[in-house]
């Protein structure tokens, strides 16, 4: 049986992060919050409601359930703005070369991302033919490090969690990974990601032989 491959989309596949940076920084201004990039790495992999939660936090505002669910809604307009604007040439370095192996080899592919945004970012980049099974935001109740999302996506492309691997830059997502038995890929730093079965900075450090590696580990 051939592994299933997971792939986490925002730091993986392509840098969101940067847009919703923007998003969330023009919000927190717009209600006298500083909000800075060392903020923004703490919301990679978080969801949106918990992101809102967090900038509140740290502004230390309390706000009426109506205003939230309008702050929700504002932050998603503008960050659609950014999305709208992108194309192929977002695809994260090295990426393209390993999903195409893996669609060549016939691995079956899922994305596992707490975006509930994720099919219309893989549309503007044209990844949509790529993948056999999408679980996002939309599908899942618990947020990373919780393993849900991997164990739906694992269960839809019909494979068991020991024959699953997962590419994932934030330490939640390697966390749910590994409690779900699945193999864990790191894409970022070291230090950070350290509980990883293997850590890359990118894709295009994974050579043929890691990758070969990781397929067969
Ligand atoms: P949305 P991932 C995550 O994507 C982002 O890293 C995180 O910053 C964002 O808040 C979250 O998606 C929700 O995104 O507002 O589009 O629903 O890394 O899980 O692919
Ligand atoms: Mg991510």
């Amino acid at each position: 049986q051939k592994k299933g491959i997971i792939f986490d989309l925002d730091g993986v596949i392509v840098d969101t992060a940067k847009y919703h940076f923007l998003a969330w920084k023009n919000l927190a201004e717009s209600l006298d919050i500083n909000f800075n990039k060392k903020q923004n790495e703490q919301l990679k992999g978080v969801s949106r409601i918990e992101s809102l939660k967090k900038i509140l936090t740290w502004g230390k505002k309390r706000i009426s359930e109506k205003r939230f669910n309008e702050l929700l809604h504002q932050k998603n307009e503008e960050y659609l703005v950014s999305v709208q604007k992108m194309d192929e040439s977002e695809i994260l370095p090295g990426v393209m070369k390993r999903l195409k192996m893996l669609k060549d080899v016939g691995h079956p592919i899922a994305l596992g991302s707490a975006s509930k945004n994720a099919k219309t970012i893989l549309e503007r980049v044209n990844l949509m033919p790529y993948f056999d099974v999408i679980v996002d935001g939309n599908e899942v109740s618990k947020a990373k490090p919780n393993p849900e999302v991997f164990l739906k996506a694992a269960q839809l492309l019909g494979v068991e969690p020991e024959n699953a691997i997962v590419f994932e830059d934030a330490l939640a997502g390697i966390e749910a990974a590994n409690r779900a038995k699945m193999l864990s890929v790191g894409i970022g730093e070291k230090s950070i990601l350290k509980d990883a079965d293997f850590v890359f900075a990118d894709f295009t450090e994974i050579t043929d032989k890691h990758f070969n590696a990781i397929l067969n580990a």
